[in-house]
């Protein structure tokens, strides 16, 4: 009998039981447009015990963990079977992401890890590092997940050990056990942040992509871009075109990046995505929403200016401070719209709205003039609106 070991198993799993059950509550009032919640839905502390603990008494007298999870975030999302999932991205200590299906039964709380991380088939050219899945039901019958695949850049000088370059890897899926690797998307500029859309458009398979010169830099990537692909067994970007731009003193002068595919609504396609600025604290990332017609989906018909959520009290916090990141969000039946956003590349949250309120905010929010006094004369008309009887 090893008390040690007794004890700290019991411990260890009745921090992890309470974490996982815990009982989410809504941030009231919030601003009217969503709603945060009070505690992130997935931490590092929600990787099942059997994960990070060798559980013999024999093969780990001490009870220490054997492999430890340094974060949860970046998740994809999907409705499936009645069940709210996540495609997370989960970071282990030895700075390598997998992708592991957590499961709620209400999209707030309660989310647990199936058993086993996702298994993603390797190319003939390994990636070191995959990250950041969208998941898309495609009108195909499939369902998708685009990651970054990231690979040592075989160009970089020897004395290099950081270089490297990012591709979109293509899985697919019927159950979301077995997943089909197919080739890396064929394109010529490195990619990170593509998205499938869930529909055929022209009877072709539809990219918004994120061209960028470097691994790290946009560069001449002016924005969110979109492509029209024949074959996604064999899928390459022959043309790309920027449908959502960069643009000067904005939350996304740096870099943007699709969220999740975009919600078909009454009014159009629903995008939310991420924008980057550069300050003296280093990088901001922020969450954006944007509207494209619903016959041409690489048409822009609206775009509130500024943010739709910036990191807030914690969330400011963690490995990479001062971000925002999403890649899931899932709409349900009843219009309620539950975002699932990562803060500082560290853990997982979630706010809920509604499509109605989202088109609301995306309708009826003043587009960025550009300038400081198109901000004043935009502020000025509501407060007149206001004060005038
Ligand atoms: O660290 C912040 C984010 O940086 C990258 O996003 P982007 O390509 O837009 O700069 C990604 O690596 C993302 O995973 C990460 O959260």
């Amino acid at each position: 009998m090893n008390a040690l070991f007794n004890k700290r198993l019991k411990a260890v799993t009745a921090e992890y039981e309470a974490l996982v059950t815990r009982t989410n509550e809504p941030l009231l009032p919030g601003n009217g447009i969503f709603e945060r919640y009070k505690y992130p839905v997935i931490t590092a502390g929600h990787a099942p015990v059997f994960w990070r603990y060798d559980l013999s008494p024999e093969t780990n007298p001490f009870f220490m963990e054997r492999f430890g999870i340094n974060g949860t975030f970046n998740a994809g999302a999907i409705k499936w079977q009645g069940k709210y999932l996540l495609a997370v991205r989960v970071e282990g200590n030895d700075r390598k992401s997998f992708f592991a299906i957590a499961e709620s039964p209400n999209g707030i709380d309660n989310f647990r890890f199936w058993d086993y991380p996702i298994v993603i088939p390797e190319t003939d050219n390994p990636d070191t590092n995959v990250y950041d899945m969208r998941l898309t039901a495609h009108q195909d019958g499939w369902i998708y997940g685009v990651f970054c695949s990231e690979r040592k850049d075989p160009n970089a000088a020897a004395d290099d050990l950081s270089s490297a370059v990012a591709a979109a890897g293509i899985v697919r899926t019927k159950d979301l056990k077995n997943w089909e690797r197919l080739p890396d998307l064929k394109t010529k500029s490195q990619q990170r942040n593509v998205v499938l859309h869930p529909e055929f458009v022209d009877g072709k398979y539809a990219l918004y992509t994120r061209p960028q010169d470097g691994f790290i830099d946009a560069g001449s990537g002016g924005g969110i871009g979109w492509a029209l692909v024949d074959d996604i067994t064999n899928a390459e970007v022959k043309e790309e075109t920027i449908i959502n731009h960069r643009y000067y003193h904005t939350i996304k002068e740096l870099k943007n990046g699709e969220g999740p595919h975009p919600i078909k609504t009454s009014k159009g396609w629903l995008h939310l995505a991420h924008g980057v600025r550069a300050c003296a604290a280093g990088l901001r990332y922020v969450l954006y929403l944007y509207l494209t017609d619903l016959d041409q989906p690489n048409k822009l018909i609206a775009e509130p200016a500024g943010h739709l959520m910036a990191p807030w009290e914690e969330e400011r916090v963690g490995d990479v401070s001062n971000v925002l990141f999403t890649n899931g969000w899932i709409a349900d039946d009843d219009g309620t719209v539950y975002l699932y956003y990562a803060s500082c590349d560290t853990r997982m949250h979630v706010a809920v709205s509604s499509v109605d309120r989202l088109l609301d905010y995306v309708l009826n929010t003043a587009p960025d003039g550009y300038r400081s006094a198109t901000s004043v004369q935009t502020l000025n008309q509501l407060i007149e609106k206001n004060l005038t009887k």
